[in-house]
């Protein structure tokens, strides 16, 4: 199976429960390989251009000013099947619905406030990578 990179995002909510090395700790012991890192507080533009798919959404206003509550960690994820594992790794976007031992089981509030967020093709993967990083910020 072909080596895929992904985008992954540590939200506000668990960085200010200070669960980063934890969330990152999931992605390692899972097989991925964290290629570029970096923590930002997002500008209401910033979200609002990164979530523009979501924005006849009901809960985009309030997407957005969540994510711009506090710090987030952008960070590029590679290894096998990488998309489709991070996803796995994260489990559903509702807690409720997540399954056992996934990320979003373990420490999601809400279905708002829901940890991370993880590309979920190879089309969003390389747009949201392109998003946030430089390909001189990326190591494999
Ligand atoms: P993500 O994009 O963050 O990886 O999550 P996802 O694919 O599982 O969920 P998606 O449908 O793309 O929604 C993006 C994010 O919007 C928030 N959301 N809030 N209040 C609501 O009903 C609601 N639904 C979605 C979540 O933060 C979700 O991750
Ligand atoms: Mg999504």
């Amino acid at each position: 199976m072909a080596i895929e990179r992904t985008f992954s995002m540590i939200k506000p909510d668990a960085t200010k429960r200070n669960l980063t090395g934890a969330i990152v700790k999931m992605f390692e012991d899972n097989g991925l390989r964290v290629v570029a890192s970096k923590r930002v507080w997002m500008s209401r533009r910033q979200a609002e251009g990164f979530y523009a798919v979501h924005k006849d959404r009901p809960f985009f206003g309030e997407l957005v000013d969540f994510m711009c509550s506090g710090p987030t960690v952008v960070q590029v994820l590679e290894g096998e099947n990488a998309i489709a594992k991070n996803r796995e790794i994260m489990g559903a976007t509702n807690p409720a619905d997540a399954a056992e031992g996934t990320i979003r089981k373990l420490f999601a509030e809400s279905i708002g406030e829901n940890s991370v967020h993880g590309s979920d093709a190879p089309e969003t993967a390389a747009e949201e990578i392109r998003y946030w990083f430089a390909e001189t910020e990326i190591v494999g």
